[in-house]
């Protein structure tokens, strides 16, 4: 079952706009890396690669419903984002933004009708509380500890033990 043209155009759309976030945390990544801040490197790159696989999903989405995926232009990524509270505050106003790109992708399913995409957006809808929720944590352990010395040092281990992230 083909999309509707706006449903079509606007998931094809977030498609860049995850990719747009893979960028993001991947020049978050390369500024850590600069200030050897290897763990929060790491946790920076495993969040590019979710975000590529968030791009992916909405992709092979378009294409079980029988539409074409359009890839658009991406916008450089600042290359400083002022230390550990600089990045994380990016990042949690960055995911705020794309929480409100998912709601207006949700209410437009409403309007066109659309169940199964209604219901494919459901697992962007919780994956969203999900990211605001862990960047603001790490923005209050930062706040608390301050980015400094001993508690910089150990923040970053901490954060370099993230892995292989969730799925998705
Ligand atoms: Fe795709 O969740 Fe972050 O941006």
């Amino acid at each position: 079952m083909e999309l509707t043209e706006r449903m079509h155009g606007a998931l094809n759309d977030q498609v860049t706009a995850e990719l747009h976030a893979a960028h993001l945390y991947l020049a978050m990544a390369a500024d850590f890396e600069a200030q050897n801040l290897t763990g929060m490197a790491a946790w920076m790159k495993t969040q590019a690669q979710e975000e590529l696989a968030h791009a992916m999903r909405i992709y092979d989405y378009i294409n079980t419903r029988d539409s074409k995926v359009t890839l658009k232009s991406l916008d450089a990524p600042p290359a400083d984002f002022g230390g550990p509270i600089g990045a994380f505050k990016a990042a949690l106003e960055h995911e705020k933004k794309v929480t409100g790109m998912i709601h207006r992708l949700v209410a437009l399913a409403r309007e066109e009708k659309d169940l199964a995409t209604e219901s494919f957006l459901q697992w962007y809808v919780n994956e969203q509380v999900e990211e605001e929720s862990t960047a603001q944590a790490i923005i209050e352990k930062i706040e608390l500890v301050g980015d400094k010395g001993t508690a910089l040092y150990l923040l970053d281990k901490e954060l370099g033990a993230r892995g292989g992230g969730k799925s998705g």
